[in-house]
């Protein structure tokens, strides 16, 4: 070969891997890469066309007398729509929420009426001051839940006091209260900003492994952002909580918490599953960093000692005080005092005497409960 030829050979093999790198790029890596070439056995969803989140709602909400003699709900409920439309410019009230879904009893608690339901699952939102979010969450979510023939329950654990916010230990708080009420089989970590895009994305657990479920969110361009990524809404069953000790305590404010919960299911010897990327969609209500939920200085100090302290800081130290248990219409709201956090001048927000029916006893005050 002349020098000539060699060099333009050189020259084309440089600039063709250059093209590799940027096409494995813009898949968003290996992960999204395996996602766009495997066949899932989905269809291949049409986003351009989607459906109001109450269609078909209708057809599953006449009531009927008596649970008897009712067959059992099919695995995948006959009245699934796929993509749905989801808007964030008009606030819903309360009110006409409750009118559009009937069948809702006091709680936030559904079970259909046609079917015996083959699922159970809560929900645990962690929240505070987040009020027009979850008028969009629940709005979007109650249809979305029916339509799954699931029976369900959506539990807003809300944080007492301004003191720093801590979502790992509120999730904490809302597995083991919402474990009071019923034997859920899977519990749905759910942030108050997320509305999910599709109804086929079933809101119910795989039993191996915990599940990631927001994998593809309108904020990170629909693409998984790393691999391990573990925040927004994941799943998972009662027995895979208490393998991994539930999660941390420790995280006072914004970030990390994810992680260590995605390193804590690893260490507990399980693996995250996700559903397709195509399927798990959300939009993300947009928002600033909260006040009292600033960036935690401490986050990635902690992740280093995950795999020291998963076994010490977990459910096996929850300690809270449920302030109020409140039944409302379309979901139970649960009022902990968790706590001051880190570095707070002053202690709990109930100041360490129990407030007026404050249920201490029952709530886990003590560690270990
Ligand atoms: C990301 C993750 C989230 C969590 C967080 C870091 C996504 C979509 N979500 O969310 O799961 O890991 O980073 O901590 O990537 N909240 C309140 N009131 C507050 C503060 C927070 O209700 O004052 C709740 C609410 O449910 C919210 C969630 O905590 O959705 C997460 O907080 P965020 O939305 O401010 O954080 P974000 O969007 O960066
Ligand atoms: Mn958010």
């Amino acid at each position: 070969m002349s020098p000539w030829l060699d060099r333009q050979c050189t020259f084309l093999i440089l600039v063709a891997s250059q093209l590799c790198f940027l096409v494995y790029y813009s898949f968003g890596g290996l992960q999204n890469m395996v996602d766009f070439f495997s066949w899932s056995g989905e269809p291949a969803w049409d986003y351009t066309k989607t459906h109001d989140v109450y269609t078909n709602l209708s057809l599953i909400q006449r009531p009927i007398a008596g649970t008897q003699g009712l067959p059992d709900c099919p695995e995948k409920s006959p009245y699934l729509v796929g993509p749905l439309s989801i808007q964030f410019d008009r606030i819903p009230s309360l009110a006409g929420i409750e009118e559009r879904n009937p069948l809702v009893q006091e709680g936030g608690f559904y079970t259909p009426p046609h079917c015996l339901p083959q699922y159970r699952t809560a929900l645990i939102i962690p929240h505070r001051n987040r009020e027009t979010h979850l008028r969009h969450f629940l709005y979007y979510l109650h249809p979305f839940l029916q339509r799954q023939q699931l029976q369900y329950g959506i539990y807003i654990i809300h944080q007492a006091g301004n003191q720093t916010f801590n979502r790992a230990k509120l999730l904490n708080v809302g597995v083991k209260e919402a474990l009071r009420d019923e034997e859920w089989d899977c519990l749905f970590l759910h942030d108050v900003d997320l509305i999910p895009e599709n109804d086929h994305n079933l809101y119910i657990c795989d039993n191996q492994n915990p599940k990631h479920v927001s994998i593809a969110m309108n904020k990170f361009g629909y693409r998984l952002p790393y691999k391990t990524y573990f925040g927004g809404v994941s799943a998972v069953t009662p027995e895979q909580y208490l393998q991994m000790n539930g999660f941390p305590n420790e995280y006072w404010g914004w970030g990390g918490e994810d992680d260590d919960i995605a390193t804590r299911l690893q260490l507990a010897g399980m693996r995250i599953s996700r559903p397709p990327l195509s399927l798990g969609r959300y939009k993300m209500i947009k928002h600033k960093l909260d006040r009292g939920n600033e960036e935690n200085p401490k986050r990635f100090d902690l992740l280093f000692r995950t795999r020291r302290s998963w076994r010490q800081d977990g459910m096996n130290s929850l300690s809270y005080i449920i302030l109020s248990r409140q039944r409302m219409p379309l979901f139970t709201n649960i009022t902990a005092d968790i706590g001051p956090g880190p570095g707070s001048k002053s202690q709990r927000v109930t100041q360490g005497r129990k407030p007026k029916g404050a249920e201490a006893g029952v709530s886990g005050t003590s560690k270990g409960t």
